[in-house]
């Protein structure tokens, strides 16, 4: 299993250089060199510091859209919550679906530190124009699914989420801390959650089975385009906000996914898949990447749906909002009163 002390050391190749656009004055050009002395120093960087204007983009494009995926994510699994076999595994997803929910607060809360508001943030993804995880954009036809998204889907988070401790941008590398310590626990409750039903009928048997099957690829593609094609991985890892490459963390999860699933005694779906003894990692076969830029761009099985029921959440919550405004307001009126 994953947990906090699943870690890499950073390359070691020199590559951990850390080039920003030349600075427009010389005030400018101190700050500049201050920023990147903090970075190569492995510092953290604080809302109110000096920091690019592009590093501050990047940021605020990355954890919203992470936010972004925590919100929808409690979409699929919700899904679940009045289908659940019994009351145990009822109170498990709802605290799972609720950790979802906080994991995104903290995100937002994260965000808005670099100056970016909540309303803004949410009206880009209401509105298509920011992204948000491929993976949530998959139906859960079965129990299993549920089971499998904890195990997979929470698995590669944490896989990809770990080393964002180590962020460079302080509020996001401390929430994630905990987002992971509570990830980590989630992706037990799935693979405990298989491992019973493992044990039932052989219908339960296949139902996982067929679960594997469905998400194993979409899992992979998760942690985004390969490193050739990945515009952003460059100077994101030479700012210290990512640390492992995308193809990097895709293969330590497939290393440490393999022998989990021999253990829970599933197949996963890829003749390719085999130990590689020269590299002393598994090889593996072909991700449909036409089908990974499809989904990222509206067009996967449950993008509308999806988006269509955080829209739907957002305008039916408006009267919570005014009212705690109007609450907000009146409470102001009446201290100014008192203090008049
Ligand atoms: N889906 O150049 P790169 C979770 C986009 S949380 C959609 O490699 P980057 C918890 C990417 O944004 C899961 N789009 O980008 C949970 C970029 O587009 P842009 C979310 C994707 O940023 C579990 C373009 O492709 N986790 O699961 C995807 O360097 C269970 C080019 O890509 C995070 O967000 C994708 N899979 O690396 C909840 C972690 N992959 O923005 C409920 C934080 C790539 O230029 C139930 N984020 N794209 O228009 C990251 O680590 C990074 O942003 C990556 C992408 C690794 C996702």
């Amino acid at each position: 299993m994953y947990t906090q002390s699943f870690n890499v050391p950073d390359s070691t190749d020199g590559s951990t250089l850390k080039v920003v656009p030349p600075a427009a004055s010389a005030h400018e050009e101190a700050l500049q060199t201050q920023f990147d002395a903090r970075i190569d120093a492995d510092g953290k960087i604080e809302p109110r510091e000096w920091m690019p204007e592009a590093y501050r983009k990047t940021l605020v494009r990355q954890i919203s859209q992470h936010a972004h995926s925590e919100i929808v994510g409690m979409l699929p699994e919700g899904n679940w919550i009045s289908r659940a076999p019994s009351l145990k595994r009822k109170a498990i997803l709802i605290a799972k679906v609720q950790d979802e929910g906080g994991h995104g607060l903290y995100l937002y809360s994260a965000a808005e530190t670099l100056g970016t508001s909540r309303d803004q943030m949410l009206d880009a993804l209401h509105t298509g124009k920011a992204k948000y995880s491929s993976i949530f954009n998959y139906p859960t036809l079965n129990w299993a699914d549920v089971g499998v998204i904890g195990w997979l889907v929470d698995g590669a988070a944490i896989m990809n989420q770990i080393p964002l401790c180590r962020c460079s941008y302080g509020p996001y590398a401390r929430a994630m801390i905990r987002v992971c310590k509570e990830e980590s626990f989630h992706q037990r409750q799935g693979y405990e959650a298989l491992l019973v039903m493992m044990q039932g009928t052989t219908e339960q048997k296949a139902m996982v089975q067929d679960a594997v099957n469905r998400w194993w690829w979409k899992c992979l593609a998760m942690f985004g385009p390969p490193d050739a094609d990945s515009p952003n991985s460059v100077q994101g890892m030479r700012w210290g906000i990512k640390r492992i490459s995308n193809d990097d963390l895709r293969q330590k999860f497939v290393d440490a996914t393999v022998p989990q699933a021999k253990v829970l005694g599933v197949t996963l779906p890829d003749p390719d898949l085999k130990w590689n003894e020269e590299r002393q990692a598994h090889d593996y076969g072909q991700i449909d990447w036409d089908e990974f830029w499809a989904t990222v761009n509206g067009n996967g099985p449950c993008n509308k749906e999806r988006l269509g029921t955080r829209v739907k959440a957002w305008n039916d919550g408006a009267w919570v909002r005014d009212a705690a405004l109007a609450h907000a307001h009146k409470q102001q009126a009446r201290q100014m009163k008192e203090a008049a």
